[in-house]
């Protein structure tokens, strides 16, 4: 298959339909532990919803963006302040998702409240039709295989037996997160305890071009990769660190559209890239880049921002596209939440795998009582 071919979703020729009511509602979800990066660890799970509504169907949108900048710097109000005042105007009935994407390219970055909008457009395209989101993306269904991301702990020992748990499920990769001063010894306790499993780290950019030497202590744990060790903003320090590790480095914040794709694939920066749908604009960039790194033998897989049940959704539709073959972030449900906002949550399959969801859109049913209960401020716009 041509890059065209593999890229060019029917999605991209679907026409957005007249909108009779659109609404965004900020939700906060408790999660079930904190979760803990090197930057910053959250205990909650704000979330930006954009509820769409024509002729009586709803879709539904969520923002990955938190309400601060410690992942990115969109946050819940850039992307209310952006959705309102530069996205929404350029919406029309009966354009096309693709024409739509070249209206929004003006926009500079602002990719998470980009995603909220076109999730929204094509969950409530797809409802209409009738027919499961990754359908109308032009991917026939397929079981997910599923990995985990443990975030930083206290202790070594806390983080085995974390490891312990989420191979008991079993996730199919584990990732832990580490940072300066958590990082060779507790990466070394894991695969001492877990010798044969796929074990990958992620620094989320905490180590600095002199730390090489360090992180090149993890090459004998033979990781999967190591991701996003240095600047979020620093593509060509990481190409000079994938020169000097065996290990194959993996982006994340780095990436934030094909260009970035393309600029660190020429540059070698990385030889696997982290597809979050929701950072990069949405699915139909999230299907051009993984298209590009297919092209070019690069794995790709699909990311996570903790969603609520709404984005984890299009998380899964996303990887019914070829090229996610290694497993992503996208774990159960009952991982982040005791009560989320939508029903089925996902759970894992005995063999570790996630099944599409079946229905129309997303595939899931969003529990409007629930966002209520869950509602910090909601901000009728039409
Ligand atoms: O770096 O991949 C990351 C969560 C929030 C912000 C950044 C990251 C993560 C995760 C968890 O690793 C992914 C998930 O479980 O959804
Ligand atoms: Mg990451």
């Amino acid at each position: 298959m041509t890059t065209h071919a593999l890229a060019s979703s029917p999605a991209e020729q679907a026409r957005i339909p007249e909108l009779d009511r659109i609404e965004l509602i900020t939700v906060s979800l408790p999660f079930v532990q904190p979760f803990a990066t090197s930057v910053h660890s959250w205990a909650v799970k704000e979330a930006l919803l954009l509820r769409l509504e024509s002729g009586g169907v709803v879709g539904w949108g969520e923002c990955v963006a938190d309400p601060d900048p410690y992942y990115s710097y969109e946050t819940t109000q850039t992307a209310r302040h952006i959705f309102k005042d530069f996205l929404l105007p350029q919406v029309e009935t009966g354009l096309t998702f693709a024409e739509l994407g070249q209206r929004l390219k003006p926009v500079r970055g602002h990719g998470m409240a980009k995603a909220m909008l076109e999730n929204a457009l094509l969950d409530l395209v797809a409802r209409q039709r009738g027919v499961p989101l990754h359908e109308l993306l032009g991917w026939p269904s397929r079981r997910i295989p599923s990995g985990i991301s443990i975030g930083i702990k206290d202790t070594i020992p806390e983080l085995v037996s974390a490891v312990e748990d989420a191979l008991r499920r079993p996730y199919h990769r584990v990732k832990v997160k580490i940072m300066r001063g958590k990082d060779v010894a507790w990466v070394r306790a894991v695969r001492q305890a877990f010798p044969q499993i796929a074990l990958m780290a992620d620094a989320n950019g905490d180590y600095r071009p002199e730390d090489a030497p360090l992180l090149r202590e993890l090459d004998a744990f033979g990781l999967t990769m190591i991701e996003q060790p240095l600047s979020f903003s620093d593509i060509i320090q990481h190409a000079a660190l994938q020169r000097e590790l065996a290990t194959p480095l993996c982006l994340d914040e780095s990436i934030h559209d094909l260009d970035d794709a393309r600029a660190a694939l020429s540059l070698d920066a990385c030889r696997i890239i982290n597809i979050k749908q929701g950072r990069v604009g949405g699915l139909l960039e999230s299907l051009r880049i993984a298209a590009h790194c297919h092209e070019r033998g690069i794995g790709v897989w699909s990311g996570g921002m903790d969603e609520t049940g709404i984005g984890r959704a299009f998380n899964l539709h996303l990887q019914a596209a070829a090229g996610f073959t290694l497993p992503g972030d996208t774990s159960e449900t009952s991982r982040y939440f005791a009560e989320d906002i939508v029903e089925p949550g996902v759970v894992l399959s005995p063999d570790g795998f996630i099944e599409m969801p079946t229905g129309p859109g997303i595939g899931v049913q969003v529990l409007e009582d629930r966002i209520a209960r869950f509602e910090l401020q909601r901000e009728r716009l039409r």
